[in-house]
C-alpha cells in the first residue's frame, strides 16, 4: 500500500469510502451503515462527557421536567444506536447486550441485508468513577433472504469468521475508534472541535512479546490451573518481568492491549463458569480486531471466531492479545 503523506488529513468517512473503492462491486450501502455507527458514537460520547454534570444538575432516574423518564446511559446508548441504524434502510436485524431478543428492522424497502450486533456501553459500571467506557460493534450479512421469520436468530447466530466488519469506540481521555473490514485495523481520534473522527494510524500491529497481563486477579483462586500456572510464571524474574493492568472495561483493556501488547483475559471462574464476557458482541468483534492486528483470540482451546453460537447472549472465556502470550496460556491450559 502506498505511504500516506503525514500532513494529509483523513476523516473516517473518507477512509471508509477508500476502503470501499478496493471492492469494485461494493454498492456503498456498507459505508452508509458504518457512517451510522460513527454518528451514534459522536452522540454517545457527547452524552458520556456530560455524565457527571447530569448528576450535578440533579437529574435522576425518575421523570425529568419534561415528564420524560430519565434514562441510564447504557439504555440511552442503546437507543441512539438503534435510531442511527434502523432508518438506514439496509439493516435487517439488530442485537444488543441491552435487548433480550434481536430486533427485526422493518424498513420501507423491505428487510435490509445486514445484521449489527453491539454492546452499546461496555464497562458502564465504571461511569460513576470516571473510567473509560466504550461501544463495541460487529456486522454480518444476513444468511437468509426475504422476510425474517424466526425472530432473526438464523441471521444472528453466525460464527465470528463471518463478520464483515467490527470495531469499537473508547470514550476515554480522548474518543478513539478502531475498525476493521478484514484489511487491517485502522484507528481514529475524534476532534471535538469539528466532530470528525480523524485518521490516527492505519494497519495497526499489536506489539510482539508485550509484557502486560490484564485479568481480575481477585478471581485467581477459581481460575483453571493452567491460567494460574501461567500467571505464576509471568510473575517470575525469568518471565520478563510482566506488569499488570486491569481497568475493568473490556473495551479499554483490549484497546491498551492492541497498542501496548500483552494479554487480556477473562477465564472461567467459580462465579462465571462459562466465562463472563459475551461471545457475539464483546469477544467476536474484539477477536476480529486483534487477529487483524496480528494477535490471537481464543477461549483457551479454540479460536473465538470459529465458535458456533447457540444464543445471542452466550458467554465465553476469553484470552486475547499477542500471539506468544495467548499461545503460552493455551499450552498451560492443555497441560491441565
Ligand atoms: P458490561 O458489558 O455489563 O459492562 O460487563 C462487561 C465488563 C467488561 O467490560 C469487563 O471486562 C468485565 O465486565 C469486568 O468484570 P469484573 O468486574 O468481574 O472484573
Ligand atoms: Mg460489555
Amino acid at each position: 500500500m502506498a505511504e500516506r503523506d503525514p500532513d494529509q488529513i483523513i476523516t473516517i468517512q473518507q477512509h471508509i469510502i477508500e476502503q470501499q473503492r478496493k471492492h469494485p462491486t461494493a454498492s456503498g450501502e456498507f459505508s452508509w451503515l458504518l457512517s451510522g455507527i460513527t454518528l451514534a458514537a459522536s452522540i454517545i460520547q457527547a452524552k458520556v462527557r456530560r455524565a457527571g454534570l447530569i448528576n450535578i444538575l440533579g437529574e435522576t432516574d425518575t421523570d425529568n421536567v419534561h415528564g420524560e423518564r430519565q434514562q441510564k446511559l447504557d439504555i440511552f446508548a442503546n437507543q441512539i444506536i438503534e435510531r442511527c441504524l434502523a432508518f438506514r434502510g439496509n439493516v435487517g436485524v439488530l442485537g444488543s447486550e441491552e435487548l433480550p431478543e434481536p430486533i427485526i428492522v422493518h424498513s420501507r424497502e423491505g428487510h435490509g441485508k445486514y445484521v449489527v450486533l453491539f454492546d452499546p456501553l461496555d464497562g458502564s459500571g465504571n461511569i460513576d468513577v470516571n473510567v473509560s467506557v466504550g461501544t463495541i460493534f460487529s456486522i454480518y450479512e444476513r444468511v437468509t433472504s426475504g422476510p425474517i421469520t424466526d425472530g432473526g436468530l438464523k441471521d444472528v447466530l453466525q460464527p465470528g469468521v463471518n463478520q464483515l466488519a467490527a470495531g469499537y469506540i473508547v470514550y476515554g481521555s480522548s474518543t478513539v475508534m478502531a475498525y476493521t473490514t478484514g484489511d487491517g485495523v485502522h484507528l481514529f481520534t475524534l476532534d471535538p472541535a469539528t466532530g470528525s473522527f480523524m485518521l490516527a494510524d492505519e494497519h495497526v500491529r499489536i506489539p510482539e512479546n508485550g509484557k502486560i497481563y490484564s485479568v481480575n486477579e481477585a478471581n485467581f483462586d477459581s481460575f483453571p490451573k493452567g491460567v494460574q500456572d501461567w500467571i505464576h510464571w509471568a510473575r517470575t524474574k525469568e518471565a520478563g518481568p510482566f506488569t499488570s493492568r486491569y481497568i475493568g472495561s473490556m473495551v479499554a483493556d483490549v484497546h491498551r492491549t492492541l497498542i501496548k501488547g500483552g494479554v487480556f483475559m477473562y477465564p472461567a471462574t467459580a462465579k462465571s463458569p462459562k466465562g463472563k464476557l459475551r461471545l457475539m458482541y464483546e469477544a467476536n468483534p474484539m477477536a476480529f480486531i486483534i487477529e487483524q492486528a496480528g494477535g490471537l483470540a481464543t477461549d483457551g482451546k479454540n479460536r473465538i471466531m470459529e465458535r458456533v453460537p447457540t444464543e445471542l447472549h452466550e458467554r465465553t472465556p476469553l484470552f486475547i492479545g499477542g500471539k506468544h502470550e495467548v499461545t503460552a496460556i493455551m499450552e498451560r491450559l492443555a497441560r491441565g
